[in-house]
């Protein structure tokens, strides 16, 4: 049995249940085969496969608060500290009820490939909780978050492991969390990014998960003779990273038609009013499809089915695995040439299959949404600094390190003989920056 089979089959045996990790590590590996065939003997030797697939640590914890009607509730914490290599452990917090230890690995394990493409130097990390924000008072969100950060601020720090926002956690939930990790360790440093712009925050972090997946989608489009103006776009969710994908997209010309959350999907034959989904999301934390009352010719939909509209252009960016071979056909039927993904795992591993042999170019997540956490660092470099820059030079920044992922992921998959592929070109340029490092700092 090849080497990558064998680590792939301890993964499932060793980590019962957790299916999204097995999923996510399946796709790391079978397309690092191409890389690790040649080096099969000594890689085995240094273990390095299994020392890849084992986080470093995983911390879990109890989160007592008490809610609004003065009952103790009690979720589950957790942070997966997976891998130092390149970095102190970077990547977001997860707030949602799906919260469980499996989903954490499976996306801090991919954080790590994500983070090397950046180049910047960063390891990669993930945490979060079972706590569902919705439906919460801000006082009940606040209880939470600082009970949540009295436990994790014993393993955090600037240096060490900076967390920041992912599902159901932005702004505010940052701002409660900064506040208290201040408050118990007297430090005033950059433990956490995706803060308020009046207590370190950067500028663009709120926009840059979104325009860096349209930055590298236009990348990806212009080296296949295509471009973004006059596309029709359909992108799914519409939290922080759909709202700013559909910003910038709209900025460069296309139209996006299609939103949702996890009730139902709206259309607009005549292109998402952005102002209004704004108001709607960010300000009144209201339901997409609110966007109707106000725009009646609009058509909202209950339930799934937003990949039915169609597009030149998909994007998803709500949560794994939401877009699946069905999916993938009626998007190819309908004429769909592009897929990147603002999600982390959106796309099942049968309608990545899909999009790769049945030629839609396709940018998977690890790349296309790896503008979040390049700005975050940046963000950690203005912090040590302790200077602010305009917005103009993060975005420039920003827009630059899209267009080298693009440029990393497409020369490794040439590089391999696999052009156009940039789901093994993204893997193997993720993984070769990791495994120097490993290499060099011994067995740890
Ligand atoms: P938000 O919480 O701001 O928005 C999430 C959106 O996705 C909401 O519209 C939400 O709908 C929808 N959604 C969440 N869970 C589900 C579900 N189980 N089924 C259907 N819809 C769902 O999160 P973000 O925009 O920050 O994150 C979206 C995706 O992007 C995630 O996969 C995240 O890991 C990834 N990502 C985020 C980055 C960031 O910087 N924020 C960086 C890189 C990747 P509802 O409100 O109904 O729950
Ligand atoms: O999945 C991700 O890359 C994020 N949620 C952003 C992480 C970060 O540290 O900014």
């Amino acid at each position: 049995m090849s080497y990558v089979d064998e680590v792939y089959d301890k993964v499932v045996k060793q980590n019962p249940g957790e299916v999204e990790f097995h999923q996510a590590v399946k796709e790391v590996l079978d397309s690092l085969k191409l890389v690790i065939d040649a080096n099969e003997e000594n890689y085995r030797k240094m273990g390095l496969l299994e020392r890849l697939v084992e986080p470093e640590r995983i911390i879990s914890f109890r989160v007592p608060w008490v809610d609004d009607h003065g009952q103790v509730q009690v979720n589950k914490g957790f942070r997966v500290q997976f891998n130092s290599a390149i970095g102190p452990y970077k990547g977001g917090l997860r707030l949602h009820p799906s919260v469980n230890q499996g989903i954490l690995k499976f996306l801090g394990f991919e954080q790590v490939f994500k983070n090397s493409l950046t180049g910047l130097p960063i390891g990669g990390g993930k945490g979060g909780s079972n706590f569902d924000p919705k439906g919460k008072s801000d006082r009940e969100v606040m209880a939470f978050c600082q009970s949540f950060m009295t436990e994790l601020s014993k393993y955090i720090g600037a240096d060490q492991d900076v967390p920041a926002g992912d599902i159901g956690v932005g702004a505010r939930e940052i701002g409660f969390m900064y506040g208290q990790y201040k408050r118990l360790t007297g430090l005033y440093e950059g433990v956490l990014t995706g803060k308020g712009l009046t207590y370190g925050g950067s500028l663009v972090r709120t926009q840059a998960t979104g325009y860096g997946l349209v930055y590298i989608l236009d990348e990806m489009l212009k080296d296949n003779g295509k471009e973004m103006a006059g596309k029709t776009v359909v992108i799914s969710g519409s939290g922080n990273v759909a709202i700013y994908a559909t910003e910038k997209a709209q900025q460069l010309g296309a139209k996006v038609v299609a939103l949702s959350d996890s009730s139902g999907y709206i259309y607009d034959k005549d292109g998402i009013k952005l102002d209004l989904v704004k108001e709607i999301k960010e300000v009144r934390r209201g339901r997409i499809k609110d966007y109707v009352d106000e725009v009646p010719t609009a058509v909202y939909t209950e339930g799934t089915g937003i990949w039915s509209i169609p597009c030149d252009v998909a994007l998803p960016c709500a949560t794994q695995n939401e877009l699946n071979l069905e999916d993938a056909k009626t998007l190819k039927a309908n004429g769909c040439l592009a897929v990147a993904e603002g999600a982390n795992m959106p796309s099942t591993r049968e309608a990545t299959d899909f999009y790769l042999e049945n030629g839609i170019l396709f940018m998977p997540g690890k790349a296309a949404n790896a503008g979040g956490v390049a700005t975050s660092a940046l963000e950690m470099s203005q912090n040590s600094q302790r200077l602010s820059w305009t917005f103009d030079e993060v975005d420039e920044r920003l827009h630059n390190i899209m267009v080298q992922i693009y440029e990393k992921a497409a020369s490794a998959a040439e590089r391999y003989g696999v052009k156009g592929n940039y789901v093994a070109g993204a893997n193997i340029a993720g993984f070769e920056k990791v495994v120097d490092a490993m290499t060099a700092q011994g067995i740890v």
